[in-house]
């Protein structure tokens, strides 16, 4: 039979030098090697179907008819009988065991016809004892001897716990541990105006510069036998930080995506490619989905998967067609990964990290202001404006910190460009939203720290900060842009 492979084993029972009852013994016999691994995807998928045993146990004491004799097997489930093409037989027939017996899962019951009285050693052979290899879980597979007395509900007879188990072979992963290398781009705001990414992974999967996805499945630092090889179905799923999007794949900015937008040569400036297979992108432009029915099985060199993300342009600008890249963190658990062979999973991954982007976008610390919300002549409003010298239009945000170091951000919308936004009020809602929770805090007012940061170019981002007391008596504030 094509697909049965045999292997040999000893179950040897022998008697204690010392008179001790019953010390049996079961070793690999000559011939076996015990240190054969038997990959687990291999036997999942029937790579091999049966894998055979030949098993020998020598008695230590002395047996009955009527007398039941058990072999379980660990890992896995017998084979039955006739498909395995099983026999036994002992010694001088000092002992006759049933030509069938009873198998049920991992446990297979002989009972002995008949015995010839005071025989102490017998020498019974099993021949070609088969197991289900789809049944096989990982680990050393062990075959253990017991016989148990028509009067005794134990298999303890004939036994000790040493020597009447024996290591037949062992099932182990032919691949070793996935490892995941995340997408760790930077948007590049000044000289790609947010639509590319500032340096390239070079993955030449994207034309211009990329960020890349990469899975790498190894193969096992041990060889396997009955390995499962060639190629296996692959899907990586790539789910956008909540609330984000992959707009920059909207090639026509109508706010949904198809699978293909992204190919359009005239009005997109984003990418994506992959090793092999098809990407699809759902209509909320939030997750993107990579497929192959190709993926190389790790066997004796390592197989990788890689994704990449980026502009079609080597240097996009802001009169690039297609909206800019996005920065996000992808969720801790927003990636998915699964490669299968029909029903069986050969690796997969629930949930993991694949990254995050962030960007270079003009940074600016105003590093000392003092806000007070209450009426009258102890009010002191901050006077915030960006002005943005550049073609480039983008988002800007201030994180602020007060004197008890209690973190608050505050949304200062888009700054378009070559112009000044008024940020003032955005600042003071922010402010007065997170830290006048009291009456006592309002009247005392806050002193605070506040980092803007813009996606636009540096080279061309000022920002003019100072405060009004009273609604008069302006004063100027330093912050990090003056002087450019
Ligand atoms: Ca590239
Ligand atoms: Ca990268
Ligand atoms: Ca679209």
């Amino acid at each position: 039979m094509k697909n049965i492979v045999t292997k040999g084993m000893l179950v040897a029972a022998v008697a204690s030098a010392c008179g001790y009852a019953a010390a049996a013994t079961i070793a690999p016999m000559s011939g076996l090697d015990s240190t054969k691994r038997v990959s687990a995807q291999g036997a999942a998928t029937g790579v091999v179907n049966t894998l055979q045993l030949n098993a020998s146990v020598t008695t230590s004491v002395s047996h009955f008819a009527g007398d039941e004799w058990r072999l379980t097997l660990s890992q896995g489930s017998w084979a039955s009988v006739g498909a395995s093409g099983f026999s036994v037989a002992c010694a001088n027939n000092d002992i006759r065991l049933d030509a069938i017996p009873t198998i049920s899962g991992g446990t297979m019951t002989f009972t002995v016809n008949t015995a010839t009285a005071g025989v102490q050693s017998v020498q019974c052979t099993f021949t070609s004892l088969g197991v289900v290899a789809s049944s096989l879980t990982t680990g050393n597979v062990r075959v253990d001897f017991g016989a148990r007395r028509s009067n005794s509900t134990l298999f303890d007879r004939d036994t000790n716990t040493v020597s009447t188990t024996a290591n037949a072979f062992s099932v182990a992963s032919q691949f070793g541990t996935v490892v995941v290398s995340a997408f760790n781009g930077t948007v590049d705001y000044q000289n790609a105006a947010g639509k590319g990414f500032a340096s390239d992974d070079s993955t030449s999967l994207v034309a211009g510069n990329e960020d890349s996805l990469r899975i790498n499945f190894p193969r096992a630092t041990i060889s396997t036998d009955y390995s499962a090889t060639a190629t296996a179905s692959l899907s990586v799923v790539l789910t956008a930080e909540s609330g984000k999007r992959f707009s920059f794949l909207d090639a026509n900015l109508d706010g949904t995506c198809t699978a293909d937008e992204w190919a359009a040569t005239t009005t997109s400036n984003g990418s994506v490619g992959s090793t092999s297979g098809s990407i699809t992108i759902n209509a909320a432009c939030t997750q993107l989905t990579f497929a192959t029915t190709t993926a190389a099985i790790p066997t004796t060199a390592d197989a990788s998967f890689v994704i990449a993300v980026g502009s079609k342009f080597g240097s996009p600008s802001v009169g690039t067609s297609g909206a800019t890249i996005t920065p996000m963190d992808f969720a801790s658990t927003g990636a998915t990964y699964s490669m299968t062979k029909g029903s069986v999973a050969y690796a997969s991954s629930s949930g993991f990290d694949a990254g995050v982007w962030d960007s270079n976008g003009s940074e600016v610390v105003i590093p000392y202001m003092p806000v007070n919300t209450t009426a009258g002549t102890a009010k002191i409003q901050p006077v915030v404006y960006i002005t943005n010298r550049s073609e480039v239009s983008g988002p800007a945000t201030a994180a602020i910190r007060n004197e008890s170091g209690v973190a608050c951000t505050a949304d200062l919308g888009t700054i378009g460009a070559n112009r000044s936004v008024n940020v003032s009020t955005a600042l003071t809602n922010a402010i007065a939203a997170c830290y006048n929770t009291s009456a006592a805090a309002t009247e005392a007012g806050h002193r605070v720290n506040i980092v803007i940061t813009a996606s636009l170019p540096s080279a061309t981002t000022q920002v003019y900060s100072g405060f009004t007391v009273g609604g008069s008596s302006r004063v100027s504030v330093v912050n990090s842009s003056n002087g450019k």
